[in-house]
């Protein structure tokens, strides 16, 4: 359809997949972390989607308001500062992208190069201003259950499906005493998508960690992994266990399932006028062959 094409663009003037490599080309870093930004710019993404409100239809990612001081210092957005900084000089490189569209397609970026799925994604989010942030306490705490889960993601217009799928990305990265106050990471292989974090959850056996810190769980085999009180309400909860169970079993019904609803997260709030067609945003792996 010829006009399909005129008018994707006639949205945009950028080229998203350069964006997407230039991304892709800074994720690997020796020094950070498990050696790869792939983790905290995966968590930059759905907390700056993870704040809509589907009540009042405020939030998300359209806006880009973490940008600003209010948002920016809530609690749980601390270390984020490294994911927004990695990702300036390609905002500078790039300048007709918004930061909202930047962060959401390095969130794609990272889940895809670090093993995951393809997440269609659509460019067209504005960016707002410091009136536009959203109140702090609408991202979930990791030291309650799933009643909490639950307060916190219907407001966004998620089930209980949906929440345990989103839920798997914790299979990458870890928490740090200096950000969250909690420790370590869901998984071994932090860098790579897998559903290691629904296996682990239902076959280790899990225990209160005996420290200083906020109230955690070790695995009992290695105390070398850890799982948040909420991440364990996906086993406890009676509405919740049932996926768990289904993404343990089967990696390619969670990636497909996680796709969506990623894709959900990051348009969660953006007028739908605003946006343009799915922009497909190729694996570097993909682009050579
Ligand atoms: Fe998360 N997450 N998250 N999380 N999260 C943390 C780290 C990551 C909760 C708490 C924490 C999602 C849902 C929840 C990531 C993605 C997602 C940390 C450690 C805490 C605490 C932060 C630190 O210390 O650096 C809670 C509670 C929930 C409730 O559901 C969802 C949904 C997603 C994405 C879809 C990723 C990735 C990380 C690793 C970040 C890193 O820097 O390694």
């Amino acid at each position: 359809d010829p006009t399909k094409v005129k008018d994707a663009a006639s949205t945009s003037q950028v080229d998203y997949q350069a964006v997407y490599n230039a991304v892709a080309d800074v994720l690997d870093s020796e020094d950070y972390d498990d050696g790869s930004y792939g983790p905290v710019l995966v968590r930059l993404a759905w907390h700056a989607s993870g704040t809509y409100d589907k009540n009042t239809g405020n939030g998300g990612s359209n806006g880009a308001t973490m940008r600003f001081a209010p948002e920016a210092n809530h609690g749980a957005n601390a270390g984020l500062d490294k994911a927004r900084n990695l990702l300036e000089p390609i905002k500078q490189k790039f300048p007709q992208i918004t930061y909202s569209d930047l962060w959401t397609l390095a969130g794609v970026c990272a889940i895809q190069e670090m093993g995951g799925p393809i997440v269609p994604w659509r460019a067209g989010r504005k960016d707002g201003n410091v009136e536009n942030c959203t109140p702090d306490g609408r991202l979930p705490d990791g030291d309650k259950g799933g009643d909490h889960l639950r307060h916190i993601f219907y407001r966004q217009g998620f089930n209980d499906q949906e929440i345990v799928a989103l839920s798997g990305a914790h299979a990458l990265g870890r928490c740090h005493t200096d950000r969250s106050g909690f420790d370590g990471p869901w998984t071994f292989s932090p860098t790579t998508l897998t559903n290691d974090y629904f296996k682990l959850l239902l076959d280790e056996k899990w225990q209160r960690r005996n420290w200083k810190g906020p109230p955690q769980l070790e695995d009992k085999k290695t105390k070398s992994l850890m799982m948040l009180l909420t991440d364990y309400a996906l086993v406890t909860d009676k509405g919740f266990r049932p996926y768990t169970e289904t993404y343990a079993k089967d990696e390619s019904k969670f990636f497909e399932d996680f796709s969506a609803v990623f894709k959900k997260l990051l348009e969660n709030g953006v007028p739908v006028a605003q946006f343009s067609e799915v922009v497909p945003l190729k694996k570097v792996e993909d682009q050579t062959k």
